[in-house]
Formats: structure tokens, C-alpha cells, sequence
């Protein structure tokens, strides 16, 4: 049985209602400088920033949820070092096809049940093909009919199939740059960093919002963490939604052993990302399960105001939705929706 998140009808008393921000540092146009100098702040100071700034826009005791399903697994022609659905690296998953319009509807009306807000949906795709546009007007109509925001992330699409899938009502579109332009070559060949920001800016021209991030702790360093939250930062305008993805380590990929994160450094990238972007909601994304309460508390303090919400992910898990429940009523936060 699921239950309901309570919401939150009104900002709280101690927070006032978003601002324009008067910070002269907050802004475009950030160096990577600008961005490593923030990571270099001491914890305090970096955290106490990040939530200054946060207040300044968000109600910091409300959260976004996102639920996400894959609609299509496996079997993707694209060699992204860190995916399990790569047909490229034994991960013992197989290649599935498109599932069912009623079964990706039901799913949607069991997370709206438990609380979300937003539904998101993934496909295991290079690139979205103009045959399966129409399947993805008719999913997406299905769960804007529910009351739900829609989310999908298919690959590259060209400037008609976006126009097509904002016609249908879809809200968001999730692509992520992954890491810094200087460290992408070690993490993915088989598409450019000019391709991910080609898609993103055709996505934007159509007019539906952005959802992009990255994923921290694929061996990459300070300065790529740095370098991918300065250009999601220098988007104009950045993106909606960020989610910050910890590398969730897949056996048969190559990157299934390197060396964890330390958490740390997570809760820094949450913060830098908030700073950097006032305006967007910042999302704990893959990896969540490897948090603690205690870390889940720092980065929601630091600024990240939306969670994937649910027991799965695409192909990993997911803190249970009652966890999450729990957790909240702990803390004192409540869902947006
Ligand atoms: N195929 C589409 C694409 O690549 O844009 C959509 C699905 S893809 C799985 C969505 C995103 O999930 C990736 O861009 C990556 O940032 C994230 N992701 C995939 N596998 C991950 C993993 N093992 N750990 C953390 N994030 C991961
Ligand atoms: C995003 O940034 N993270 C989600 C969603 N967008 C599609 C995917 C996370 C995948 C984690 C690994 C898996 O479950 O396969
Ligand atoms: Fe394919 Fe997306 Fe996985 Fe890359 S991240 S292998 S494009 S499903």
C-alpha cells in the first residue's frame, strides 16, 4: 500500500517568497575559477552560502519528486562507460522493447498516488526515431491526463520530433553533459560534447524546459565537477532541473570498480550547483541509496530540492518511497505537489 506525502500549501513563516537575487557574485558568465574557488570554501561556509542563497528562492522545506520508469531497456548502441545498458559491455542485462501503453499508465498513477509530481521516462535509445514519436504523444497524453508533470529522455532528437513532443504536452526533457567537456572522451566516444549541447539547445528552442546534469565519482576530478556545473551554469538560461547523479558502479562496465566518492565532495557539488544556479531545482539523482540520513540532511540543507522518488530507477534501485517517507518526516519536508 502506498501513502501520500503530505504537502505543503504555503511557504512556511520563516521563509520569504523567492526574490530577484541582489548578489552581484550570482549570475552568467561564471569561470572555472569562480566555480573551483567555490569548491575550495571551507564546508561551513560553502554550506552556509548554499543555503543563503537557497532561501533566497526556494521554500528550503519543499521537494520536488520525480518518479522515473524505463520504458524501453537495453540494448543501446552508445559505449557510455558508466551505463548497464550498453550493448557494448557485458552487464547481463538483455535488450527489452518499448512496454506497454497501460503498463507505463498504471505506473504512473501508482507514483502519483504516492506522491509525485512528475513522471519520468526513460529509453535505452541512441537517438529517438521518427516511428516511435507517435507512441510517445500517446504516453505522454495518457499521464498529462493524470494531473502529472511529463519527463522523457530518448537520445538525441531533431527540431521537429521536439516540436512534436512539446505539442503533445510533454514538460521537461532530461539530457545530461555527464562531466566536464575535457573529461567526456574518457567516459563516452561514440557521441561529442557538442552533440548532448546540440539536443539540449534544440530541446530549448522548442520550448520545453531543460532537465540536465551530470554524474560525480567516475574518476573525474575537482576541476571536471567544476567545468560541467560552470556550463550547465552558463546555459542561457540554465536548466530547469539538475540532477546531480553519484556514479552508481555497474558490474561489466568499465568503469564497475573505480574508487567511490567521497561524500564530502557530493554534498560540495550539491552546494556549488545551488549557488551557481539560484533559480533551478537541484536533484539527489542516482546513487541515493549509497547516502546516509545524516548526508541525505546535509544536501537538502545545501540546497538540493528535488529527489527521484520511488523504489527503482531505470535499471538500480532506489530508497523505498516509505524510507523516503520517514526520512521527510524527520526532517520537516514536504513534497511541492
Ligand atoms: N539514453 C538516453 C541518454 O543517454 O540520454 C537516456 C537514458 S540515460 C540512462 C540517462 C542518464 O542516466 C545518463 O545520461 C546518465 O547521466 C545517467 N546514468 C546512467 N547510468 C548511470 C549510473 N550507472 N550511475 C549514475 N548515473 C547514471
Ligand atoms: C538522470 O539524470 N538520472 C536518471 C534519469 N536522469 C534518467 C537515471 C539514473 C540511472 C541510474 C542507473 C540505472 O538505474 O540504470
Ligand atoms: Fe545508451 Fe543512454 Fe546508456 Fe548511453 S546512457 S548507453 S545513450 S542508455
Amino acid at each position: 500500500m502506498t501513502t501520500m506525502l503530505a504537502t505543503t500549501p504555503a511557504a512556511s513563516p520563516c521563509c520569504p517568497p523567492p526574490t530577484e537575487d541582489s548578489s552581484t557574485t550570482e549570475g552568467t558568465g561564471w569561470s572555472r575559477q569562480d566555480v573551483l574557488d567555490l569548491f575550495q570554501l571551507p564546508f561551513n561556509d560553502l554550506l552556509h552560502r548554499a543555503h543563503e542563497t537557497h532561501r533566497r528562492h526556494f521554500d528550503p522545506n519543499r521537494i520536488q519528486l520525480s518518479t522515473l520508469i524505463n520504458i524501453k531497456t537495453g540494448g543501446c548502441q552508445e559505449d557510455c562507460k558508466y551505463c548497464s545498458q550498453s550493448a557494448k559491455y557485458d552487464t547481463g542485462l538483455g535488450a527489452g522493447k518499448l512496454i506497454e501503453r497501460a503498463e507505463i499508465k498504471a505506473a504512473a498513477e501508482a507514483a502519483k498516488s504516492a506522491g509525485a509530481d512528475r513522471f519520468c521516462m526513460g529509453a535505452a535509445w541512441r537517438e529517438l526515431k521518427d516511428r516511435d514519436v507517435g507512441r510517445m504523444l500517446e504516453i505522454i497524453g495518457d499521464v498529462k491526463s493524470l494531473g502529472l508533470e511529463t519527463c522523457m529522455t530518448l537520445g538525441m532528437l531533431t527540431a521537429t520530433q521536439a516540436r512534436a513532443l512539446k505539442d503533445g504536452g510533454l514538460d521537461y526533457y532530461n539530457h545530461n553533459l555527464d562531466t566536464s567537456e575535457e573529461f567526456y572522451g574518457e567516459v563516452v566516444t561514440s557521441r561529442s560534447y557538442q552533440d548532448r549541447l546540440d539536443t539540449l539547445a534544440t530541446v530549448r528552442d522548442a520550448g520545453i524546459k531543460v532537465c540536465c546534469g551530470g554524474i560525480v565519482g567516475m574518476g573525474e576530478g575537482r576541476a571536471d565537477r567544476a567545468g560541467l556545473l560552470q556550463t550547465l551554469a552558463n546555459l542561457e538560461p540554465p536548466p530547469e532541473s539538475v540532477p546531480i547523479n553519484l556514479l552508481v558502479p555497474i558490474k561489466g562496465t568499465p568503469l564497475g570498480d573505480v574508487e567511490a566518492l567521497d561524500v564530502f565532495e557530493y554534498i560540495r557539488t550539491i552546494a556549488v550547483a545551488r549557488i551557481l544556479m539560484p533559480k533551478s531545482y537541484v536533484r539527489l539523482s542516482a546513487g541515493r541509496r549509497s547516502l546516509s540520513d545524516e548526508a541525505q540532511a546535509l544536501c537538502y540543507f545545501a540546497g538540493a530540492n528535488s529527489i527521484f522518488y520511488g523504489d527503482r530507477l531505470l535499471t538500480t534501485g532506489n530508497p523505498d518511497h516509505e524510507k523516503d517517507q520517514v526520512l521527510f518526516a524527520e526532517l520537516g519536508l514536504t513534497a511541492v505537489g
